[in-house]
């Protein structure tokens, strides 16, 4: 069986709304970061990188939380009657998915990854104040790009009418800057966006499972 390792909250909750989605059959397995169970030598036997989401398929073992959605999205969606999830090799909606996915991934996540450590980029305290405010403010200037783009964009998600792994990405990210000065949830477009992905079984469940309670973005 797949087996998705987890600690509440992080990377993983993307890869944890995907799995729920398509209804395939997995365990969750908690490695607490709190704990720092991620730096124990059994887990980073298994994920040298020792982070949070990993995932073992068989013989796949796979981290990267953006790769393990798109390989998961590629392997089941079409037997699971969720195509939408797995749009055509070299169509415009597969390039859509890919340019959500690195943007996501690359951009946001990482800005998102400064504003929670900023004392890994800075020794002294007084700079990694204005480390993380600086992160804040650049997080503000992406999240105002996406609301522009899901109201630029006919239909209800960010590739237009179908609901695709970018989405439950984006669901995560947001989620993240729910203590901000202007979380997500306070943007026009995002904010009937967010509440109609949270009011999916999937995200709801997964959330529930992993023990996360309100405010839940
Ligand atoms: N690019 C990786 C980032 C993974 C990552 O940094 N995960 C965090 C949790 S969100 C983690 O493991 N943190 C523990 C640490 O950095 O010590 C991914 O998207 O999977």
């Amino acid at each position: 069986m797949i087996q998705l390792f987890y600690s509440p909250g992080t990377a993983c909750l993307a890869p944890h709304f995907l799995l729920e989605e398509l209804g395939i059959a997995y365990e969750l397995v908690l490695i607490d970061t709190a704990k720092q169970q991620h730096q124990e030598a059994t887990y980073l036997k298994l994920n040298p990188k020792g982070k949070i989401p990993f995932l073992i398929d068989g013989d796949l073992h796979l981290s990267e939380s953006a790769a393990i959605c798109l390989y998961l999205a590629e392997k089941y969606a079409d037997a699971k009657q969720s195509s939408h999830f797995n749009p055509a090799v070299g169509t415009t909606e597969r390039a859509r998915l890919y340019q959500w996915m690195f943007y996501l991934s690359n951009t946001l996540q990482a800005e998102l990854l400064s504003y929670f450590y900023p004392e890994r980029l800075s020794n002294d305290e007084a700079t990694a104040v204005q480390v993380k405010a600086h992160a804040e403010q650049r997080v503000a200037e992406m999240l105002r790009y996406i609301d522009t783009q899901l109201n630029i964009t006919p239909g209800t998600y960010l590739l237009g009418q179908e609901l695709s792994c970018a989405d439950l990405f984006l669901f995560m990210l947001c989620r993240w800057t729910r203590g901000m000065t202007k979380p997500a949830r306070e943007y026009p477009h995002l904010k009937p966006y967010l509440q109609k992905l949270f009011d999916r079984p999937s995200i709801r469940n997964s959330l529930a499972q992993e023990g996360i309670s309100a405010p839940y973005y």
